[in-house]
C-alpha cells in the first residue's frame, strides 16, 4: 500500500470508530469506507519500493488476451484455444529476481499461475493474463475483479467483431480513473481499420481524451505492419517501466483511493451538521421545550389548587376571603378534595403533581425535537440520548422543586406589605390598651383626689362603663385590622405551588436545552476533527505525477455507478 495512503485510512478508521459508537454515523457511512480500496499493485511485493510495473491483460473471452501474453513471452506460457472461455486462472509471468509477497486472501493461490523468466528485458514488468471479465463463468469474472487493484496499466483488449457492445468494458468502466489504460484491438486480420478509429471516439466519448490505443494480429504472419502495432504496445510498456513510470501509475491509484476516501468523510460529516443546522435546532428545541413547560403549568394549574385547597380549613381571614370572592384568587377546589389541614408538607403531598400526563408532554417534547433533527439531517441518535439523560429525571427535579417552593411559601405567608402591617397591628394590640388604661387611672386618680379635696362628686358608674369600653376599643381595632391583614394560607400554597412548578419546569427545559448544546458540541468536534482529516487528503491528492501519465488516464466515469 502506498505510503500516504496506510496512515490516512487508519485515522480515518480511528474516526469511524468514535464516530459510529457515539451514534453519529450509522452502517451505510462506515460501509463507505470499507468499501474504500485497500489493495494495490505494491501489496503483491517483497519490496514495494523497487517492484515492476504490473501490466494486465483484460477483456472478453476470445480476443486473444492468452496470445498477447505468449506474445510478450516469446513462449506458449497460457493456453489459448477455441473452446471458450479458454483460461480459468490469472497467468503472472515474472522476472526471476522479483519476490512475491504473500498473496493477499481475496487472491486465490491456487487459481495463480506464476511463470518465471530470466529475461532481462522484462525485469521490470510483471505481466498478468487475466481470464475473461464479461464471462458466463462468475468465477472467472470474479478473479479477473479481484485482480484489478493490484494492476498498474490494464491492457484492454477487444476484438472487431465485439467492441461496440462489450459488456467487460462497462463492467471496468467505473475503474476508468483507477489505473493506467492501454487498449488493444486484436484480431484486427478479421476486421477493417476503420473500427479503430471507431473505438477511439468510443473511448474519447468515455472521457479518454487521447485514447492510447493499438491494433493487433496475433496469427502469422500478420496482414500488414498497420494491423500489427504490437512493437508500439511493447514500447509504450517500456515507456511506462521506469521506477518514475510505476510511482506516476501507482498515483493515479492512489488519487483515485484518496478521493473514494474523501467522498467517504465528507458524507460522514453531513449527520454531524453544520452550525446553521444546529442553530436551527437550537430554535426549534427551544419552541417545542417551550410549549411543554406552558402546557404542563396549564394542565397542572387544577391538580395545584386541589392540594392549595387542602390548606384553606378556616384559616383564611376575612380579607383573604373577601378578596376570593371577589374573583383573583377564586378556588375551584375539586369536590373531592381531601379536607383538613395538612400537618405534613411531605413530598407525597406534592407527588401527585407530576403524572403520567405531565411525563407524556416531556416524551412529546422529546419526540419533536427527535423529528426535528432528522429534518434536518442530523443524527437523531446521539440528540435523543442527550435528551433522554434529562427527560428521565425531569418528574423528580419538578416535584422537589415544587415541594421547595411550596414549604418557603408556607413559611412565610402573605406578602412583605401585609407582614410589615401585620408587626404594627400586633405592636397596637399590646400598645393601645395600655395606653388607655394608663388615662383611665389618670382620671380616675384625678376624680378620686378632686372628690377628696375639693368636693366633687366621685366617680361614678358612667365613668366605669366608659373607662371599660375605652381600653376594649383599644384593642379591638388594631385587633380586628389585624385579623383582615391575616394572610390565607391556602393562598400562600397556591403561590408557592405555582412558583415551585414554574422553577422546576424552567430548571428541567434549561437542562434539556443544555443536552442539545452538548450533542452539537460533540458533533463539532467530531466534525473540526474529520475536516483536518479530509484536509490531509486532499493535500495528498495534490501532489503532481512524477511522470505525464494523462494519455493512459480519464476521469472517473459519470455512466457507471461507483
Ligand atoms: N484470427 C485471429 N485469431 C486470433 C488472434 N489472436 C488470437 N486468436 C485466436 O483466438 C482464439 C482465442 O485466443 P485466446 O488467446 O485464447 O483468447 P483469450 O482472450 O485468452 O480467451 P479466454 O482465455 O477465453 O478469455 C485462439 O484460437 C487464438 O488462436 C488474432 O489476432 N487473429
Ligand atoms: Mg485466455
Amino acid at each position: 500500500m502506498p505510503d500516504a495512503l496506510a496512515p490516512l485510512l487508519s485515522r480515518a478508521a480511528t474516526w469511524f470508530d468514535r464516530a459510529a459508537a457515539a451514534g453519529w454515523i450509522d452502517a451505510a457511512n462506515r460501509a463507505r469506507l470499507d468499501a474504500v480500496e485497500h489493495a494495490t499493485p505494491a501489496d503483491l511485493f517483497h519490496e514495494p519500493g523497487s517492484r515492476p510495473l504490473v501490466v494486465a491483460f483484460f477483456g472478453g473471452t476470445g480476443v486473444g488476451k492468452s496470445s498477447l501474453l505468449n506474445r510478450v513471452a516469446g513462449q506458449a506460457l497460457a493456453r489459448t484455444g477455441v473452446e471458450r472461455p479458454t483460461s480459468r486462472e490469472v497467468t503472472v509471468y515474472l522476472h526471476e529476481a522479483v519476490r512475491l509477497a504473500e498473496l493477499p486472501t481475496h487472491l486465490p493461490v491456487e487459481r495463480t499461475q506464476v511463470v518465471r523468466h530470466s529475461a532481462a528485458r522484462w525485469r521490470d514488468v510483471a505481466w498478468l493474463d487475466a481470464p475473461d471479465v464479461d464471462s458466463v463463468e462468475q468465477d472467472n469474472r470474479a478473479l479477473a475483479l479481484a485482480w484489478l487493484a493490484h494492476v498498474d496499466l490494464v491492457c484492454y483488449v477487444v476484438s472487431p467483431e465485439r467492441y461496440r457492445d462489450d459488456a467487460g468494458w462497462r463492467v471496468l468502466r467505473r475503474r476508468q480513473h483507477r489505473h493506467g489504460w492501454l487498449f488493444v484491438m486484436n484480431r484486427s486480420d478479421e476486421g477493417d481499420p476503420t473500427q479503430a478509429d471507431d473505438f477511439a471516439r468510443i473511448l474519447r466519448e468515455a472521457g479518454f481524451e487521447r485514447p492510447a490505443l493499438v491494433s493487433t494480429c496475433c496469427v502469422e504472419p500478420a496482414p500488414d505492419s498497420a494491423r500489427d502495432e504490437f512493437n508500439r504496445l511493447v514500447e509504450t510498456v517500456d515507456a511506462l517501466r521506469s521506477a518514475r513510470g510505476v510511482e506516476a501509475l501507482e498515483r493515479v491509484g492512489l488519487r483515485a483511493r484518496l478521493a473514494d476516501l474523501h467522498a467517504a468523510l465528507r458524507a460522514a460529516m453531513l449527520p454531524l451538521g453544520g452550525d446553521a443546522d444546529w442553530q436551527r435546532l437550537d430554535i426549534a428545541a427551544a419552541r417545542a421545550a417551550g410549549q411543554a413547560v406552558e402546557t404542563i403549568l396549564a394542565g397542572t394549574e387544577y391538580a395545584l389548587r386541589g392540594v392549595a385547597a387542602r390548606f384553606a380549613t378556616g384559616d383564611s381571614g376575612p380579607l383573604a376571603r373577601l378578596s376570593k370572592t371577589i374573583g383573583g384568587l377564586r378556588t375551584a377546589a375539586p369536590a373531592d378534595a381531601p379536607t383538613g389541614h395538612p400537618a405534613v408538607v411531605d413530598a407525597a403531598l406534592v407527588g401527585e403533581l407530576w403524572d403520567d400526563w405531565s411525563q407524556a408532554k416531556v416524551a412529546a417534547c422529546a419526540d419533536a425535537i427527535e423529528i426535528e433533527t432528522r429534518k434536518l439531517g442530523l443524527a437523531a441518535a446521539p440528540v435523543r440520548r442527550a435528551i433522554e439523560q434529562h427527560a428521565g429525571r425531569v418528574g423528580d427535579e419538578v416535584r422537589s422543586a415544587v415541594h421547595d417552593g411550596l414549604r418557603a411559601a408556607l413559611a412565610r405567608p402573605g406578602t412583605a406589605l401585609t407582614r410589615g402591617l401585620r408587626r404594627v397591628t400586633g405592636f397596637l394590640m399590646a400598645f393601645l390598651p395600655a395606653l388607655a388604661l394608663l388615662w383611665v387611672a389618670y382620671a380616675a386618680v384625678r376624680g378620686f383626689y378632686a372628690a377628696a379635696h375639693g368636693g366633687a362628686a366621685f366617680l361614678g358608674g358612667a365613668f366605669a362603663v366608659h373607662s371599660v369600653l375605652l381600653v376594649v376599643i383599644a384593642w379591638a381595632v388594631p385587633w380586628l385590622t389585624d385579623r383582615l391583614l391575616r394572610p390565607s394560607l391556602e393562598a400562600a400554597a397556591l403561590r408557592g405551588l405555582r412558583g415551585g412548578l414554574r422553577v422546576g419546569l424552567d430548571g428541567a427545559r434549561d437542562a434539556l436545552l443544555a443536552g442539545v448544546a452538548g450533542a452539537r458540541a460533540e458533533a463539532a468536534e467530531l466534525r473540526r476533527e474529520c475536516e483536518r482529516l479530509a484536509a490531509d487528503v486532499s493535500a495528498a491528492r495534490e501532489a503532481p505525477p512524477a511522470l505525464d501519465v494523462a494519455p493512459f488516464v480519464a476521469p472517473a466515469s459519470t455512466a457507471a455507478a461507483h
